[in-house]
């Protein structure tokens, strides 16, 4: 997602650089630009002029034409001014006192629903909730499979009867069920159609009416991109909406409905769906979003997602081990694993500054079938093996190798980037956060440049070697 984007963006404020001062004539022909791009990222064609016209306006009044480095002041415009289209928003559910808060999740079939249902209850579980899931879409009789599925999967209870076509029925007795066990939250998945109908709508507003959600939550698919827009308005026309859910955030599509909405249906984007699996659900930043955008990556984003997916004490257990630098191979490949929770290498990348642009300019290739190749490799081996790396001769690799489909090089090389990971480590544990964030960053960027994992050097303290020629002279010298 953004990727054209960006990548115009891009190439609109290195044409500003190194400039000198500019005229007021090089801002509008550069917003002409950026209103191309952002029509063809399937903005809005109102947003797009509102938004044109408020960066030009600061553009010419402020800073721009007076500066000695105008892009970097127009970067900073046009990130506040996307902030400003996308946000403000407080990610936050609002809890009410008096518990159950009850959610209501609406939207057309197949805009992902039920299964933001089932991340929504995941998410209100990580945060010392007790959700119970309703299933009131009685349209198809595989949609209560489906939400009990994903009940049993996050062990979050689901709500359903099996025996009536009344949504409205199930969904009371959902929120009265929740009332008697005491449970925290109720999120209600409704039925969706294929396109926006009256009898839909009607019954929404019935099930609304009947058993007054706290929150109305409307999940668009991105995919849809300016449809999602419009299907906002209905629904927003019918249902007094408190937020809206983007899912398929994942996906390829140009990204213009997730700058359009909030401006046309004046309602705050809260989550979005950043994958097929249970755990890709993210709050939603707009700031965080116009870096994404502007390729200046999303650092803070990927580091909450990796502390999300870790436990505390997992933390310090790893922690410990990569101090003394035994991390074994099962760390490293369930570590990996566990962060990327079905996201691809290619978007974890992108989200690290700098990196998303490189990228694109040397047409990097990521090959995604190398995590699952790594952990092939890694289950061919034995416990020790796993432990200590080390101890493979050749013929341990040939087994290896054909144990796992793979070739002898290919584990030779797991191994080896290990080892370095694993110095890499050992380094990274005595090193502050901001410390690490940076030599993180610089690393992979170092590594997107060569396409492989560089040799570690410490970044603070070069340790020099010397040559034997130099030794020979230093022992000359003080046996003198
Ligand atoms: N890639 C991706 N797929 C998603 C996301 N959210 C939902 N889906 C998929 O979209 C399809 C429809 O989802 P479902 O929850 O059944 O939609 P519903 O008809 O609105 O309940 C399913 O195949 C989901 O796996 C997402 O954020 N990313
Ligand atoms: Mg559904």
């Amino acid at each position: 997602m953004f990727d054209a984007l960006s990548d115009r963006f891009n190439d609109v404020f290195r044409r500003l650089k190194g400039r000198g001062r500019i005229s007021e004539e090089n801002v509008r022909e550069v917003m002409r630009d950026v209103r191309t791009a952002l029509l063809e990222a399937d903005v809005h064609l109102d947003v797009v002029k509102g938004f044109c016209d408020s960066v030009t306006q600061k553009a010419i009044g402020s800073e721009v034409i007076k500066t000695l480095h105008p892009e970097q002041v127009m970067v900073k415009i046009v990130h506040d001014e996307l902030i400003g289209l996308m946000g403000p928003v407080d990610s936050r559910i609002p809890w009410v006192a008096a518990p159950p808060t009850i959610i209501l999740m609406a939207g057309l079939q197949g805009s992902g629903k039920t299964t933001t249902c089932a991340k929504l209850a995941r998410y209100c579980l990580q945060r010392g909730k007790k959700p119970l899931l309703v299933a009131a879409d009685l349209k198809r009789p595989a949609a209560i499979d489906q939400l009990e599925v994903l009940g049993t999967q996050i062990e979050v209870p689901v709500h359903s009867e099996r025996d009536h076509q009344n949504a409205v029925k199930v969904c009371r007795n959902g929120v009265g069920m929740a009332r008697q066990q005491l449970l925290d939250v109720v999120i209600l998945d409704t039925a969706g159609r294929l396109a926006i109908d009256e009898e839909l709508m009607t019954e929404l507003a019935n099930i609304a009416q009947t058993v007054g959600p706290h929150q109305i939550y409307l999940v668009l698919d991105a995919m849809t991109g300016q449809d999602a827009v419009s299907t906002a308005k209905h629904f927003n026309d019918r249902l007094e909406l408190d937020g809206v859910i983007m899912t398929k955030f994942d996906s390829d599509t140009r990204g213009g409905a997730i700058l359009s909405v909030k401006s046309i249906v004046t309602k705050p984007i809260k989550f979005i769906g950043v994958g097929e699996k249970i755990e890709n659900l993210d709050e939603f930043h707009p700031d965080r979003m116009a870096s994404r955008i502007l390729g200046m990556g999303d650092i803070v984003s990927l580091v909450e997602q990796a502390q999300h997916q870790v436990t505390a004490e997992e933390a310090a257990k790893l922690e410990a081990k990569m101090k003394k630098g035994d991390l074994s191979l099962d760390d490293f490949i369930g570590q990996m694993e566990k962060v990327m929770s079905g996201r691809s290498l290619k978007d974890m990348l992108k989200m690290i500054p700098g990196v998303g642009g490189l990228m694109r300019e040397t047409d990097m290739q990521i090959d995604e079938g190398e995590v699952a190749r790594m952990k092939a490799i890694v289950c061919s081996m034995t416990p020790g093996e796993r432990a200590n790396p080390k101890i493979l001769d050749s013929s341990r690799r040939r087994r290896i190798a054909r144990g796992s489909g793979t070739d002898t090089e290919d584990v030779s090389g797991l191994c080896k980037q290990f080892l370095q990971a694993r110095d890499m480590m050992k380094h990274m544990a005595g090193m502050s956060m901001g410390d690490r964030m940076k030599f993180g960053s610089q690393m992979a960027q170092m590594s997107m440049a060569g396409g492989k994992l560089p040799s570690f050097k410490s970044p603070t303290r070069p340790k020099f070697q010397l040559s034997k020629k130099d030794k020979r002279k230093m022992r000359k010298k003080k046996s003198r």
